[in-house]
C-alpha cells in the first residue's frame, strides 16, 4: 500500500489514530486515495483540552498575528489550488474544474478573514447618565467545535475555521469520514502557518465516536455544524441541554421557478447547473424545478436535449461534466429515491439509472422526473443528481409551490418581469434568493444561510460571521 496515510492533529502533534480505513476514490474503487486512522473519545478529549489551554493566549494575541496566519494559509491554498483541487476531485468526486474552483474559494475565504481579523467591530456610545461612556466590544466565544460534511471538503471547513481563528477562538475541527485527505491537507497548511500549539486541532473519525466526544466535552463553548437535518436536530437538542452556542446549516429542497416570460435557454442552463452540477450534492441544489404551464412542454424538450449532452465519468477528464456520487451510501440513497419516484407515479423524463464507465465507481445519470408536489422526490432532500419537475398554473401557484416545503435555504426564479422578480425576492421563504441565476453558486463575502428547517443560529460567511464567532461585552466607564 503506497497511498498516503492521513492522521489527526492535536496540540501541535500528528496523531496516527487506530486502524487503517480506506479513503475511497468514488470514481475508481480499485485505486484508493489513501488510508487513515481514527481517534477514540479520549484523544478527542485531549484535542479539546489543548484548545482550551491555548485559548487565553490566542484570544489576546495581536490581531496582526492572526491576520498574518490566515493570509499565509490563504496564499498557500491559492498557490496550490490545482494540486489541492486534484485531491478533492479524487476524494469527493466533483469535476476537476469544480474542485479547483472550490480550492480557490477556500483560499479567498482565508484571505477575506485575514482582513476581518483587523476589522473587529465595536461601538462607543453616550450613556443615558452624564459623565458615563458606554463601549460595546466583541470577544472570542471560546473553544469552537467544527463538524463538517463531505460535499465541500475544503470550502466549508475554510468558512468555519477562518472566522473562528480571525476572531480569537481556538478550534477542534471534525471533518466528514469520507474526506480525510482534504482535511489533512488543510491541517498540514495550518500546522506551518505560525499558530501556537493547540489553537487548531483536527480529529478524524466517525460522527458517533469522535463527533459525539467533541459535542459532549464540557470545555466546548460553541458548535458550528453543517450536515443532515436528523444529525443537526439531535446535536441541537444536546447543545440546548448544556447551553452551548450553536450554528447549524442543514438541508435544502430548493425551488427554481421558471415563468413563461423567462429566457428559456438561460432558464435551462440555470436548471441544469443548479440541479446536476457537483453531482447534485449541494445544499443549494435546485432539486425542484417549478415551471409555468405555458412553457412547460418547451422547457421539457429543451431540458432533455441539454441533459443528453451531459457526460458522466472520471472527474479528472476535462470532457466530463458530472463526476460520480461521493459514496456507496449516498448512491444507495439516490437509487432509493429514484425507486420512490417510480412508486409514487412520477414520470421519468431523463436518466434514471447507473452509468457504465471504464472504472468501477458510483456513476449515476442525471435524472429528471415529472412529479407531483406531494411525491417524496418533491419533498425530501435527496442530495444527488435527481430533480423533480412541477407544473404551475401561473406565478402565484409557482410561488406557493416554491414555499411549500419544510426547508428554506435558497429559492430561484427565471423571469424577465421586474414585477415578478421583485415580488419573489420579497415573498420567497428562503435565506437566499436568485434571479436568473442557478440556486447554487454563492459569493463568499456575503451571508450564507436559510430559514425554516434549513438553518439555525446566526449566518455564516462575510461580515455576518462575527455574530457567531464572538460574544458581545458592554462596558460602562465614569471618568
Ligand atoms: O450527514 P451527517 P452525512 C445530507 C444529505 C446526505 C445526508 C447524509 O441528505 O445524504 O445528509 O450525509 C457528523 N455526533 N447532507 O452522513 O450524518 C459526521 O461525521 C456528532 C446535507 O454525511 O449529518 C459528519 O462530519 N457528529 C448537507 C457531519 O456530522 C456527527 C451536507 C455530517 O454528517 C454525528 C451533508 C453525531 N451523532 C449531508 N453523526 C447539506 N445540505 O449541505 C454524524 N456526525
Amino acid at each position: 500500500m503506497n497511498e498516503p496515510r492521513y492522521s489527526s492533529y492535536i496540540a501541535g502533534q500528528w496523531v496516527e489514530g487506530g486502524g487503517s480505513h480506506v479513503d475511497e476514490n468514488p470514481a475508481n474503487l480499485d485505486a484508493p486515495v489513501g488510508h487513515y486512522g481514527v481517534l477514540d473519545a479520549a484523544a478527542v478529549g485531549q484535542a479539546v483540552d489543548a484548545a482550551a489551554a491555548a485559548l487565553p493566549a490566542w484570544s489576546l494575541a495581536a490581531p496582526q498575528l492572526r491576520a498574518e496566519v490566515l493570509d499565509f494559509v490563504g496564499s498557500e491554498i491559492l498557490a496550490r489550488k490545482e494540486e489541492l483541487g486534484r485531491l478533492l476531485a479524487r476524494e469527493e468526486g466533483k469535476t476537476l474544474a469544480e474542485s479547483i474552483g472550490e480550492a480557490a474559494r477556500a483560499g479567498q475565504i482565508f484571505k477575506f478573514f485575514a482582513g476581518e481579523a483587523l476589522r473587529i467591530p465595536g461601538e462607543k456610545l453616550a450613556s443615558t447618565r452624564p459623565g458615563v461612556d458606554v463601549e460595546v466590544t466583541r470577544e472570542p466565544v471560546g473553544v469552537v467545535g467544527i463538524i463538517a460534511p463531505w460535499n465541500f471538503p475544503l470550502a466549508i471547513p475554510a468558512w468555519k475555521i477562518a472566522p473562528a481563528l480571525a476572531f480569537g477562538n481556538t478550534v477542534v475541527f471534525k471533518p466528514a469520514e469520507i474526506v480525510p485527505g482534504c482535511a489533512w491537507a488543510l491541517a498540514e497548511i495550518l500546522s506551518r502557518a505560525g499558530l501556537p500549539e493547540g489553537v487548531f486541532n483536527m480529529v478524524l473519525g466517525s460522527g458517533r465516536t469522535v463527533g459525539q466526544a467533541l459535542v459532549a466535552h464540557p470545555k466546548l463553548d460553541a458548535l458550528t455544524f453543517t450536515g443532515s437535518v436528523p444529525t443537526g436536530r439531535a446535536l441541537l437538542e444536546q447543545a440546548a441541554g448544556r447551553a452551548l452556542k450553536v450554528q447549524m446549516e442543514m438541508g435544502g429542497k430548493n425551488p427554481l421557478v421558471v415563468l413563461a416570460d423567462a429566457d428559456l435557454d438561460q432558464a435551462v442552463e440555470c436548471a441544469v447547473n443548479g440541479a446536476f452540477f457537483s453531482t447534485g450534492q449541494r445544499c443549494t441544489a435546485s432539486s425542484r424545478l417549478i415551471v409555468e404551464a405555458a412553457v412547460y412542454d418547451r422547457f421539457v424538450v429543451k431540458m432533455q436535449a441539454r441533459m443528453a449532452q451531459l457526460r458522466v465519468g472520471d472527474p479528472l477528464d476535462p470532457q466530463v461534466h458530472i463526476g460520480p456520487v461521493a459514496s456507496q451510501a449516498q448512491l444507495d440513497t439516490d437509487l432509493g429515491y429514484i425507486r420512490a419516484g417510480h412508486e409514487d407515479g412520477a414520470e421519468l423524463l431523463a436518466g434514471g439509472g447507473r452509468v457504465d464507465c471504464p472504472t468501477r465507481g458510483h456513476f449515476l445519470a442525471p435524472t429528471l422526473f415529472a412529479a407531483r408536489a406531494s411525491d417524496r422526490i418533491s419533498r425530501e432532500e435527496i442530495f444527488g443528481p435527481v430533480a423533480a419537475l412541477l407544473r404551475a398554473a401561473d406565478y402565484e401557484h409557482a410561488l406557493a409551490l416554491a414555499n411549500d416545503t419544510e426547508f428554506g435555504l435558497c429559492a430561484g426564479i427565471c423571469t424577465t418581469s421586474l414585477r415578478h422578480a421583485t415580488h419573489f425576492k420579497r415573498h420567497a421563504q428562503a435565506g437566499m434568493v436568485m434571479v436568473n441565476l442557478p440556486t447554487a453558486g454563492v459569493d463568499p463575502h456575503v451571508p450564507f444561510g436559510g430559514r425554516k428547517a434549513s438553518s439555525y443560529g446566526p449566518r455564516e460567511q462575510g461580515r455576518y460571521a462575527v455574530e457567531f464567532y464572538t460574544t458581545v461585552k458592554t462596558a460602562y466607564t465614569s471618568a
